[in-house]
């Protein structure tokens, strides 16, 4: 049921509706219009970046919420611990030696602990996160806009993506990735989070620093982020597509 009005829903915006009453529609609260499968992502119609840039612009912001709407509990998914002996050892020093680590194609490559991040300014937001198992929940985040960082490391002119990598591995040995375009890292609304619902992040919600990448699938919000590297091009990391799901044929671009 759910994949099929997904499709409906696609067949619907491929119609002749205006940008006016596409931004209407993105405002709309039933869950399930955005809790679609990948899968179908990929097969039906495929309502690509440039299409959906087209009608919901770069800079549009994701709804905020009120503290009314927050979720009792939110969800852990995913990897719910790192479970690395070096984790561990974060966890016991409470994270004082973690560093976010920014590098590539930037003119100063630099490192944060997560006490110097939080010294500079936050921003708090309540949005809702829709995982594509079929979940949604709403939390209230607060953590520093990467783009701020980004003006810190003054990235060169060929930087065109930003990649987060993460602390955790797959039973393969994999370490989970994600990556965006450079520009979305000025989003007003993409932030490395260390706070949920007021509270310093828990382990299974990705501490000390998890990205949010609001308007976007939850696969995309990194947790346990360690290092963003500024890339030209995906192609030589990970598999190649842009992050650890998207390697195994998730779209990259998951706008909601
Ligand atoms: N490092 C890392 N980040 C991750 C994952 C993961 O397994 N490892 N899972 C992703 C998925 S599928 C979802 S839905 C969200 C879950 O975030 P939560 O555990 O805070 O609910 O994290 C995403 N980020
Ligand atoms: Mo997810």
């Amino acid at each position: 049921m759910k994949h099929e009005r997904a499709i409906e829903r696609r067949r619907f915006l491929k119609g002749t509706l205006g940008a006016a009453s596409l931004v209407a529609l993105s405002g709309c609260d039933n869950l399930t219009q955005s809790s679609w499968f990948p899968a179908i992502l990929s097969k039906a119609e495929r309502w690509t970046e440039a299409a959906q840039r087209a009608v919901t612009p770069r800079d549009a912001l994701a709804k905020e919420y009120g503290e009314d709407d927050i979720s009792k509990s939110f969800p852990a998914n995913g990897n719910i611990d790192p479970g690395t002996e070096q984790y561990a050892e974060h966890v016991a020093q409470n994270f004082s030696d973690w560093t976010l680590e920014v590098i590539g194609l930037v003119r100063v490559p630099r490192s944060w602990s997560v006490a110097a991040l939080k010294e500079l300014p936050s921003r708090t937001q309540i949005t809702r996160h829709d995982c594509v198992e079929g979940w949604s929940a709403i939390g209230k985040w607060t953590g520093v806009p990467i783009g701020d960082v980004m003006h810190q490391v003054e990235p060169l002119p060929n930087a065109r993506y930003a990649v987060f990598h993460c602390a955790d591995v797959d039973d393969e040995g994999i370490a989970y990735y994600e990556s965006m375009a450079l520009a979305d890292c000025y989003h007003p609304q993409t932030i490395l989070a260390y706070e949920l619902n007021g509270q310093p992040l828990d382990i299974p919600h990705g501490a000390p620093l998890r990205l949010r990448f609001e308007r976007q699938l939850g696969y995309k919000q990194a947790k346990y982020v360690m290092k963003i590297e500024l890339v030209e091009s995906l192609a030589g990391i990970g598999g190649g597509r842009g992050g650890y799901w998207e390697d195994q044929g998730y779209e990259w671009y998951a706008g909601i």
